[in-house]
């Protein structure tokens, strides 16, 4: 039977969320059903609500950085049973595709249907429904922002019975995507001085990741005093409110060369915010753009004389360039042993009914991430 869950819903971009109930579908062959512990509040849902990232189908389902206990399991469906604990990987993984099989599963092919909301084997088919039997999409192939949810086993990592998943929700998105962007998208090495555009939920793993991999100077960006000074908590080593600043900070350090490498994580991102980074960055030098903006921006204003003579590198970075189902248990263990935070990045927690307060905290700065405890 198809289970009625409380669920945050996009009926139109722009929007807002309205918490609605849907008809969560019984699990098929290769999928689960969660009984969902908790959701991070990530922009990517807020460029959902604004229409920066357009889905294909709406009402849709928010969240993608989720974790909770399996309810239900479909039939032939190895490896999960009935009170499991899961994380959920915003970017699904099917183990046999080109990229899954090369180290790239960030890449995997499933990913291409991912902002049509169903089910990427029967695409005309939803998990979720309104009452009147119409579908609602799933953000991402999840929806973490209901209270249950039935998703593919491709989108779900098992993990310990131990595992405190109103901390370990993180692991689903912010972790993998800021700690990778500084530790595989960004190679940061020993003695490196790394500049950070932006410390909200991305940043501070961003963060951490360089400091972690033995970056000598970690350099953050914000206009905002109070996520300047928790980045100062999670090892950045200067902070400072403009990108002119830093630049000059990075100079200072390196003999006027500039950040070896440099991470775009800002809220919004601009054309601008990858220039200020490309300028801020040594011959050489790697700038990993992260964040995202509307989805129909174009163009970034660089010296392109300098992209050929400096031989700078500019890359996008999706989840951290990582391998969820490798790094979200290796993110996890490294949380157990204290080297990855994850409680002091989890500054609000906020209830489902809540969850339009935790964006709007979120935009006044005044949270680092929110969490949706249900
Ligand atoms: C994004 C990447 C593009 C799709 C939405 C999620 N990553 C992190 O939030
Ligand atoms: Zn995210
Ligand atoms: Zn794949």
């Amino acid at each position: 039977m198809p289970i009625t869950s409380r669920a945050a819903v996009i009926r139109e971009a722009p929007g807002k969320f309205e918490i609605t109930e849907v008809q969560v579908d019984d699990p098929r062959q290769n999928e689960i059903r969660i009984k969902m512990v908790a959701s991070g509040l990530c922009h990517s849902d807020d460029h959902v609500v604004t229409g920066d990232l357009p889905v294909a189908v709406y009402p849709v389902c928010g969240g993608h950085e989720g974790a909770g206990i399996v309810e239900s399991v479909g039939p032939n469906t190895p490896g999960f049973a009935p009170g499991d604990k899961v994380v959920f990987s915003f970017l699904p993984a099917c183990g046999k595709c080109r990229w899954c099989s090369s180290g790239h599963q960030n890449l995997c092919d499933l990913g291409a249907t991912v902002l049509v909301g169903s089910r990427w084997e029967d695409p005309t088919s939803f998990r979720l429904k309104l009452e009147d039997g119409s579908p609602v999409a799933q953000f991402l192939g999840i929806s973490t922002f209901s209270e249950y949810t039935t998703v593919s086993v491709d989108s779900a990592i098992k993990v310990a019975d131990d595992t405190p998943l109103e901390k370990a929700c993180l692991l689903g998105c912010a972790a993998g995507t800021g700690w990778g962007s500084a530790v595989n998208s960004g190679d940061v090495k020993p003695g490196d001085t790394v500049l950070i555009l932006g410390v909200g939920g991305i940043g501070t793993m961003a963060v951490q990741g360089a400091a972690h991999a033995g970056a000598a100077n970690v350099i953050v960006v914000d206009p905002v005093a109070f996520k300047r000074e928790h980045a100062q908590e999670l090892g950045a080593t200067h902070a400072v409110a403009t990108a002119e600043e830093a630049a000059e900070l990075a100079q200072s350090f390196t003999n006027g060369q500039g950040a070896d490498v440099s991470i775009v994580t800002t809220g919004v991102i601009s054309g601008e915010h990858v220039a200020q980074a490309f300028a801020a960055t040594r011959k050489a030098g790697t700038v990993v753009v992260t964040a995202l903006g509307k989805a129909t921006d174009v163009g970034v204003p660089i010296s392109l004389l300098e992209l050929t003579m400096y031989e700078k590198t500019v890359k996008g970075s999706l989840f951290g360039s990582s391998n969820p189902r490798a790094d979200i248990p290796r993110l996890l263990e490294l949380y157990r042993n204290g080297y990855l935070k994850l409680d002091e990045v989890i500054t609000t927690e906020y209830s489902l009914d809540e969850i339009n307060q935790g964006y709007e905290d979120m935009h006044a700065g005044k949270n680092i991430r929110g969490v949706i405890r249900f």
